[in-house]
């Protein structure tokens, strides 16, 4: 068996929440773990297809996944989200749904230089051009956790490395 959490990722775009995320999931698969992953792919385009990037859709969008989130872990699973969540309070409310020991914050700690080295998407590159108003970390703010559980550097780590990370954190702290 295992203890129902979500592990909340937060770190900027192309920081590797979603890599990570995905390839945390698989390894708990090969556990035999009932996990589900939330991010951008099945929430802003469906529950949360009316939010843009405006500070006040990005908090309605972190308070809906925290909402969803927390359905999720009531039904037994490891919930992962993966999402900028760039706001400190944000993160906070979100937080405050869960039981003590629910709520394990992952923050991807991956400097918006090498962000905006990788950029895979060009995003970084549309945003410097002015073609993107409010990215996160040129014209929006990103506020780094001071709380997290579990802080990932990824900037010279292999994501399978990070991924063990996350892993062992739960295998030590009681959650496999
Ligand atoms: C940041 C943006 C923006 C702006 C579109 N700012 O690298 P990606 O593409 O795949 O991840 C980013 C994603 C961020 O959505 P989130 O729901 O995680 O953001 S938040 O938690 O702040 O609500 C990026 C893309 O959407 N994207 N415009 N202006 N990222």
């Amino acid at each position: 068996g295992h203890k129902s959490c979500v592990l909340w990722y937060t770190g900027l775009s192309g920081s590797g929440k979603s890599t990570i995320a995905n390839a945390v999931d698989e390894l708990l698969h090969k556990r035999s773990v009932h996990t589900y992953v939330l991010d951008g792919d099945n929430i802003r385009h469906g529950l949360n297809g009316d939010l843009a990037f405006s500070d006040k859709d990005r908090v309605e969008n972190i308070r809906r996944v925290g909402e969803v989130a927390k359905l999720f872990v009531d039904s037994g699973l490891i919930v992962t989200t993966a999402f900028i969540s760039p706001f400190r309070a944000d993160r906070k409310l979100a937080r405050k749904l869960f039981e003590q020991g629910e709520f394990v914050e992952v923050f991807i700690d991956t400097p918006l230089e090498v962000c905006e080295q990788r950029d895979p998407k060009g995003l970084y590159k549309k945003a410097r051009a002015g073609k993107i108003p409010h990215f996160t970390g040129i014209d929006s703010e990103y506020e780094a956790p001071d709380g997290a559980e579990l802080i990932v550097e990824t900037d010279g780590r292999s994501v399978i490395d990070c991924a063990h990370q996350v892993v062992a954190y739960l295998a030590e702290n009681g959650y496999l």
